[in-house]
C-alpha cells in the first residue's frame, strides 16, 4: 500500500468512528489470534486468498509471521479491494481464533432447539445424514430435501444435493435482500443489477442514495468509490429517515417519511419530465411507452408528494434539477437490501425509470455493462431429472420471481403443499435472523425428519439442527474460483492460509464425503479440490500453481459503456427500455408504479428500521473477538423529542415491544436528533440467544425477533420487513 492509498483508506474509514478504530485496535489483538501453520516457516510469508466476512469477496493477502497468522490486507492487484479491506475484513483473523467456534460434528440428543448434543466423528455424522436422506428419498422422493445456502461456499454441497436429486435451493439474498431491486430493473432494462453492483459510483457526478447507507453498509469497492466521488466533488443526494453517515456527505438531505419513497420518485420524475430536463435523445432512441408514462406522471407534483413524504416541494424540485444537470453521469443508486414495504419491486422500478430518464444506464458515471471471466464447468455426470416442479413459487404465484424464494420453501414445509419437504440442508445462513417471523421458521423446522446445519459457530439456526457440521473458516480452506462480473475480468482464488484448529472440515470435503456415503462417488471424479480447480483453470489456459502464487489473475478489459462501444441491447419484451410495461399490465399490475400509502403506526408506537454497522456483518460476526472489541452491542436510535416524551435518557436500557406483543432483549437507548420522530433504528444481527455463542449471548437486541410481520411483494415474493412497529418497555 503506498502512502497515497493509505491516506485514502484513512479517509474512508474516517466515515465513522467505529471504522476508524479498526486500524488501531488490531495489533494488540493479533498475538492471541495466532494459529500454528504446519510448516512453521521462519520469517514472513504472504498467501493470497479472498475474504469471506461478507459476500463481496475482496482479494486479500494473508501474512504469516514465523508460521503464525499475523494479519490480512487487501490484495493490491484486486479490482474489488484495490489493496484495502474494510474494517470487517481486516478483523477476519478473529474468525480463526473465535473461542466459540464449533469444533467437531454434533448430533442432537434431546428435543429440537434444546441445544443438547453429543460429539461424534465425521463418519458417524455423515453416515447418520446419508441414512436419513435415503429414507426421505424412498418415502417422499429426493425433491423433499431442500437447501438453503448463502455464498460461494455452498457450491459443492449443492452439487452433492443435485446429484442426490434435490431441486429446491434458495438463498436469503433474493427474497430477503436484493430480489425486488433486480426484478424492478429487469422489468425496465431487461437486466438485473447483480452483485457486485454494476454501479459506476466513482465516475458519477451526482450520486443519489435512497436508504443505501454506504459508509455503514461497508461493501468495500462501493465505499472506496463513494469516497473518491466525494473527493471529486460529486454532488450527493441522500434520502433516508435517519441522518446516515452518507447523509453527512450530502448536498441535499431528504429526511423522508418511511415508506413513501415511491411518492418522491414519482414527483422527481414529474419535475424532470414537465421541465423537459430528461435525456431526450436517449429516451426517444431507446424508450418504449414514454408518452403513456409521461401522461401518468402529470398528477404527481412536488406539492402532492409533500403531503405524503414530508419533503418540501422546493427541495424536491432543487434535487431533481441537480440530478438533471449532471446527466447522464447521475447515478440513482438502486440499493441492495430492498425488501422494505412489500411494494419494493415497483419502488425499484421507479428508481430504474428515473435512471432511464437521466440516460444513466450504460453510461459512464451510471450503470456499466459488467464483464466476467468465464471458464467451462467441471465435466460432471448429468444430474437426475425430476418430474416434480420446484415448490417455492407454486403456480407462479409471484410471476416475476427470477430466483427461488426462501420463504416459499418454508411455507411449503409447513403446509406440505404441493408436496412435503422433510429435510433441510442449511449452509452458511442463519435463517433465524435472516427470515422474517421466527415462529414460522420454527414451525417449519418441527415438520422435518432431518435438519443439517453447516456453520462455523453455534448460530441460532445450528441450535435447531439434528446434525451440526463444523466448517473450517475461509482462511483455512479452498473454495470455488471467484469470477465476479465487474468493470474488468479477473479470477481470484481462496486457498488455505492456516490449518483448522480442531476437527473442522472444508465444505468441498464435506460435500464429497457425503456424496460417497450416498453412493454418489461418481459425481466426484477428483480426489482433492486442487485437482478440480486445476482442471478448470487448465481449460482456460491457466494453472492452479500460478493462481495460488498470484492470488488474482486479471483478464481482458472489454468496453463497459455505450460510449466505448457497448451495443445497447435491452432484453425486454419490446427490446427497449420499458417506461410503460405491457407485461406488468397483462399480469394485472401497474404498468407505471403507483404510490400506496403505508400503514401508519398505532399511537405510542414507532416504525422499526434497521441496517448495518461498519464493523459487523449480519448476525455472523458478533462473536469475532476483534470485531466485538469495536462494537459489542447495538443501540436503539430514538429521536430527542420522543425520548423526552417517554423520559428516556441516553445509554439507559429498555426493551422494545412490537405490535404483536413480542418483547426484545434489553437494548441501550441512543438519544439523537439524527432520526425522525416516527421511527426508531437499530443495527441488525445482535441479540443472540444461542447458549453456546458465549461471546455474543444476550448482547444487544435482535431486530429479526421483532420482525413478526412482513409484507410480501406480489410481483416477486420478497418479504418487506420495515412494516413492524415498536414501543418501549422500561427496565426496572
Ligand atoms: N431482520 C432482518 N432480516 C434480514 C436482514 C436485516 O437487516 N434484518 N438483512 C437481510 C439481508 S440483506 C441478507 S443478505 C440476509 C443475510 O442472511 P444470512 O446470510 O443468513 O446472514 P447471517 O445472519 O450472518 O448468517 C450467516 C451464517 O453463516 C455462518 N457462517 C459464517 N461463515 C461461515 C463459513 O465460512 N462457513 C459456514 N458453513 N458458515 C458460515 C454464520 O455463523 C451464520 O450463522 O439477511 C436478510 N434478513
Ligand atoms: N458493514 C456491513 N456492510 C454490509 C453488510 C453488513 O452486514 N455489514 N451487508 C451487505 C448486504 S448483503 C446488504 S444487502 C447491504 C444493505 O445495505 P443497504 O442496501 O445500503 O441498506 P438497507 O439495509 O436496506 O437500509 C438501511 C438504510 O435504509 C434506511 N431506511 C429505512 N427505511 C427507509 C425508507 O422507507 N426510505 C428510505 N429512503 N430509507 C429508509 C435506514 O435508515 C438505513 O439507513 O449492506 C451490505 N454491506
Ligand atoms: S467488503 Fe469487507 S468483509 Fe466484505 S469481503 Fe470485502 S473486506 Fe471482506
Ligand atoms: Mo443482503
Amino acid at each position: 500500500m503506498n502512502s497515497i492509498s493509505r491516506r485514502k483508506f484513512l479517509k474512508i474509514t474516517g466515515f465513522s468512528v467505529g471504522a476508524a478504530a479498526a486500524a488501531t485496535a488490531l495489533s494488540p489483538m493479533i498475538k492471541g489470534a495466532n494459529r500454528i501453520n504446519k510448516e512453521k516457516v521462519k520469517g514472513i510469508q504472504k498467501i493470497p486468498t479472498y475474504c469471506d466476512i461478507c459476500f463481496w469477496k475482496c482479494g486479500t493477502v494473508a501474512y504469516l509471521k514465523d508460521g503464525e497468522l499475523w494479519k490480512v490486507e487487501g490484495h493490491p492487484n484486486d479490482p474489488l479491494s484495490k489493496g484495502r479491506l474494510c474494517p470487517r475484513g481486516t478483523g477476519g483473523i478473529g474468525a480463526v481464533s473465535d473461542p466459540d467456534r464449533l469444533r467437531s460434528p454434533l448430533i442432537r440428543t434431546r428435543e429440537r432447539g434444546e441445544e443438547v448434543w453429543k460429539e461424534v466423528t465425521w463418519d458417524e455424522a455423515l453416515g447418520y445424514i446419508a441414512d436419513k436422506m435415503q429414507k426421505i428419498k424412498t418415502q417422499y422422493g429426493p425433491e423433499s430435501v431442500a437447501s438453503f445456502s448463502h455464498g460461494i461456499g455452498g457450491n459443492f454441497l449443492k452439487h452433492t444435493l443435485k446429484a442426490y436429486g434435490a431441486i429446491n435451493f434458495a438463498a436469503p439474498s433474493f427474497a430477503q435482500c436484493r430480489g425486488p431491486r433486480d426484478v424492478g430493473f429487469e422489468l425496465t432494462f431487461g437486466e438485473a443489477i447483480g452483485s457486485p453492483e454494476r454501479t459506476d459510483i466513482e465516475n458519477a457526478k451526482c450520486l443519489v442514495l435512497i436508504g443505501s447507507h454506504l459508509g455503514e453498509n461497508m461493501h468495500n469497492t462501493q465505499v472506496q468509490e463513494f469516497a473518491n466521488a466525494v473527493q471529486n466533488d460529486a454532488s450527493v443526494i441522500v434520502v433516508d429517515p435517519r441522518f446516515s453517515v452518507a447523509a453527512s456527505k450530502a448536498k441535499y438531505y431528504l429526511p423522508i417519511k418511511p415508506g413513501t419513497d415511491i411518492a418522491l420518485l414519482l414527483a422527481w420524475m414529474n419535475v424532470i419530465v414537465s421541465e423537459k430536463l430528461y435525456d431526450v435523445d436517449y429516451v426517444s432512441k431507446y424508450g418504449f411507452g414514454f408518452e403513456q408514462f409521461a401522461a401518468e406522471l402529470s398528477a404527481y407534483t412536488p406539492e402532492w408528494a409533500y403531503t405524503e413524504t414530508g419533503i418540501e416541494p422546493e427541495l424536491i424540485r432543487a434535487s431533481a434539477r441537480e440530478m438533471a444537470m449532471h446527466k447522464p453521469a447521475t447515478l440513482v443508486h438502486p440499493g441492495r437490501h430492498a425488501t422494505w414495504y412489500g411494494d419494493d419491486a415497483q419502488r425499484s422500478r421507479a428508481i430504474a425509470l428515473l435512471n432511464a430518464l437521466l440516460g444513466s444506464w450504460g453510461r459512464k458515471g451510471g450503470f456499466f455493462y459488467p464483464a466476467s471471466y468465464s471458464l467451462p464447468g467441471y465435466p460432471y455426470p448429468a444430474y437426475p431429472t425430476s418430474t416434480k416442479e420446484k415448490l417455492d413459487n407454486p403456480g407462479k404465484k409471484y410471476p416475476f420471481a427470477s430466483e427461488e424464494i426462501t420463504t416459499g420453501i418454508r411455507e411449503a414445509t409447513i403446509t406440505e403443499q404441493p408436496y412435503p419437504i422433510k429435510g433441510w440442508f442449511i449452509y452458511a445462513t442463519n435463517l433465524i435472523h435472516a427470515l422474517p417471523n421466527q415462529e414460522e421458521t420454527i414451525k417449519a423446522i418441527q415438520n422435518l425428519d432431518l435438519m443439517v446445519v453447516v456453520d462455523v459457530i453455534p448460530s441460532e439456526i445450528a441450535g435447531w439442527a439434528d446434525v451440526v457440521l463444523p466448517e473450517s473458516v475461509y482462511l483455512e480452506r479452498y473454495d470455488d474460483l471467484h469470477m465476479s462480473a465487474f468493470k474488468e475480468t479477473f479470477i481470484g482464488i481462496r486457498q488455505p492460509v492456516v490449518e483448522s484448529p480442531a476437527d473442522q472440515k472444508p465444505n468441498w470435503w464435506i460435500a464429497k464425503k457425503l456424496a460417497e456415503k450416498l453412493g454418489l462417488g461418481n459425481y466426484y471424479p477428483w480426489n482433492h479440490v486442487e485437482d478440480y480447480l486445476d482442471h478448470r483453470l487448465k481449460a482456460g489456459g491457466l494453472s492452479l500453481e500460478q493462481l495460488k502464487k498470484e492470488g488474482i489473475i486479471r483478464g481482458p478489459k472489454p468496453p463497459i459503456y455505450f460510449e466505448d462501444g457497448i451495443v445497447p441491447e435491452f432484453p425486454t419484451p419490446s427490446g427497449k427500455i420499458e417506461f410503460y410495461s405491457l407485461q406488468l399490465q397483462e399480469a394485472g399490475f401497474d404498468p407505471v408504479p403507483k404510490f400506496k400509502r403505508p400503514e401508519q403506526a398505532p399511537s405510542g408506537y414507532y416504525r422499526l428500521l434497521f441496517g448495518r454497522a461498519p464493523v459487523h456483518s449480519f448476525s455472523r460476526t458478533q462473536s469475532n473477538r476483534i470485531l466485538m472489541d469495536m462494537m459489542e452491542e447495538n443501540e436503539v436510535w430514538v429521536n430527542q423529542d420522543v425520548a423526552e416524551k417517554w423520559g428516556l435518557k441516553n445509554a439507559q436500557h429498555v426493551r422494545l415491544k412490537n405490535q404483536d406483543g413480542v418483547v426484545s432483549n434489553k437494548i441501550k437507548v441512543k438519544v439523537t436528533e439524527r432520526i425522525r420522530t416516527d421511527c426508531v433504528y437499530m443495527v441488525h444481527g445482535f441479540g443472540h440467544n444461542s447458549k453456546m455463542l458465549k461471546g455474543a449471548f444476550g448482547k444487544g437486541a435482535s431486530d429479526a425477533g421483532l420482525v413478526t410481520k412482513y409484507a410480501t411483494d406480489p410481483l416477486m415474493g420478497g418479504t418487506g420487513m420495515n412494516v413492524n412497529f415498536v414501543t418501549f418497555e422500561m427496565e426496572a
